[in-house]
């Protein structure tokens, strides 16, 4: 298995400015900052029942994207690699994250260049897919790699290309081992033909961002073709209501980091 069972996860609860986060999907309307706080929690309390430990950094309202910390850091086994952000106004934002995770081996990017969100890396059957996108590029993606590899020289690591949507986990995930579920949305040149792939209708494109924490899954609230398939492979499943988060671009694996 590519990664050991999770029993930690680092979340950071959300700034009152949430609303004023980075988005593409204005025409949903702007979060109700009370309601996102109450899904937060109910989100906490998912990864509670899971059994993680889980550790909640203070909101801090520099960031308003601030809560999603996926975006901050990859963790691989004993290494935290600590992403540099591909926008400016999230940059800062991975300090604090580094600070919880010292016990790791940490590793940060090189030089002036690379930038990479961990939106942008899913881990799934034998390897490791690393998005290029308008947040991520092929020094930051390279740089990964090489950690990575430190880690387990014969890893898998792939750069992937594609448009039409934020992050490459907004839309591929992995729903069981060697089961990816594909957001239609997403243009993608690359072969997947290791494993078996799912592709949800239009509509559903939301809930591709599925989150399984070991015999778990993590799922968002409202889209039938998902919980069709949840059923298939798990017994334990918890829909959450994602509605505010996902008016910011944002998903169930963005707001935590697991390890
Ligand atoms: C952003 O645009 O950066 C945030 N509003 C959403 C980040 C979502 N993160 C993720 O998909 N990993």
């Amino acid at each position: 298995m590519l990664l050991p069972p999770f029993t930690h996860a680092l979340a950071r609860r959300p700034a009152s400015s949430l609303a004023n986060g980075l988005t593409t999907q204005r025409h949903l309307g702007p979060p109700n900052v009370a309601l996102a706080m109450q899904q937060y929690d109910a989100y906490l309390d998912a990864l509670r029942a899971c059994a993680l430990d889980v550790t909640i950094l203070p909101p801090d309202e520099r960031f308003p994207d601030g809560h999603f910390v996926e975006d901050t850091a990859v963790i691989f086994r004993n290494i935290a690699f600590i992403c540099r952000a591909g926008v400016p106004s999230r940059s800062g934002e991975a300090e604090s994250v580094a600070s919880h995770l010292a016990h790791l081996h940490q590793v940060t990017i090189e030089g002036e260049e690379g930038t990479l969100d961990g939106g942008d890396v899913l881990f799934c059957a034998d390897r490791v897919l690393i998005r290029l996108s308008a947040r991520t590029n092929r020094e930051g993606a390279e740089q990964l790699r090489s950690a990575l590899r430190a880690v387990q020289p014969d890893l898998r690591v792939e750069l992937v290309s594609f448009s039409g949507i934020l992050h490459l986990k907004s839309g591929l995930n992995e729903l069981a081992p060697g089961v990816l579920v594909l957001a239609p949305a997403l243009h993608l040149h690359h072969d997947l033909s290791f494993a078996e792939i799912l592709t949800l209708p239009p509509q559903e494109t939301y809930a591709a961002n599925l989150l399984p924490i070991n015999d778990t899954l993590l799922i968002a609230a409202g889209f039938p073709t998902i919980s069709a398939l949840a059923e298939k492979y798990y017994t334990h499943i918890i829909p959450l209501d994602m509605s505010e988060f996902e008016k910011m671009d944002g998903g169930l694996s963005c707001l935590s980091l697991r390890y």
